[in-house]
């Protein structure tokens, strides 16, 4: 194991302690710039007050690409919190974040990795996003020694591209007791995080309606990603109830990392 996190800590703790404060992760997709420049990336997303990197996003990126990628950004990481250490002023726990793997499938694994969303695509209609890329991937995960973070993955309206790759029976806006009755069968299985997902670059992110309603079943740590592009849209999710707010499409449209630092700090501002 690579793993940057504090000693004492498992991964699955530091991801559902989350002591009523929301924290933002970075997702890095790794078939959009190159290894460094993922790194590059990670490393300002964490100065800016992130707390956890997911890698993966596209369904077709081959295993090399997601393994150096994890690799450039766990050496950034390393290096960051190596140079804090040395420092009077230095905080070198800040550095150590789970790098965790957000797979589209059983392809997409590194052992390079911490951790990974061990997912459910609850709503999809295909066995092979409710159990069977899981049971493909589950013995890789098991030899590479990653930890499993027993997610239940649920796309919501509008839903993009992994609505449509995963076969999903996309949640609707209204669909307040069907969203609820999800996140009590997540919890009856022992899943421990709960994701809402509207699809990556979503024109609209998921209801806050639907984050509140899940987020009275007691157990689940709340994700929520999808369209989340300002502050503001941040604030909503975080009020309904989310634990954690996702961003991937901000870091691949930042112009630069100055403007990168800017757009994940003025979320994480108001977290
Ligand atoms: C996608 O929820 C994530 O799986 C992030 O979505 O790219 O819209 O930020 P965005």
């Amino acid at each position: 194991m690579v793993g940057m996190r504090r000693d004492d800590e498992s991964i699955l703790a530091y991801v559902t302690n989350t002591k009523g404060v929301t924290r933002h992760v970075t997702l890095i997709d790794p078939d959009k710039q190159s290894p460094q420049t993922a790194a590059d990336r990670a490393c300002v997303a964490i100065e800016s007050g992130s707390s956890m990197i997911f890698v993966g996003g596209s369904t077709d990126t081959p295993d090399e690409i997601v393994h150096a990628t994890c690799v450039a950004i766990q050496e950034g990481l390393e290096l960051r919190a190596f140079a804090a250490s040395q420092s009077p002023d230095g905080d070198e726990d800040r550095w150590k974040v789970p790098v965790v793997l957000f797979p589209g499938g059983s392809h997409a694994l590194s052992p390079a990795a911490d951790a990974i969303t061990f997912m459910m695509l609850m709503n999809s209609t295909d066995r092979r996003f409710l159990v069977g890329e899981q049971v493909r991937g589950a013995p890789y995960i098991d030899k590479f020694d990653i930890d499993a973070l027993p997610t239940g993955y649920i796309v919501c309206h509008p839903g993009g591209k992994v609505g449509e790759v995963g076969s999903a029976d996309l949640i609707m806006e209204d669909d307040i007791d069907l969203v609820k009755a999800y996140s009590l069968t997540a919890a009856m299985y022992g899943f421990k995080l709960l994701y809402l997902e509207a699809g990556s670059g979503a024109d609209k992110q998921v209801s806050p309606d639907l984050i509140k309603s899940a987020k009275t079943t007691e157990g689940l740590t709340m994700i929520v990603g999808g369209g989340i592009r300002t502050p503001e849209q941040a604030k909503i999710a975080a009020d309904a109830g989310a634990d954690w707010i996702v961003t991937g499409t901000l870091t691949e449209d930042a112009t630069d990392l100055t403007d990168l630092a800017n757009k994940i700090s003025a979320i994480t501002t108001v977290l």
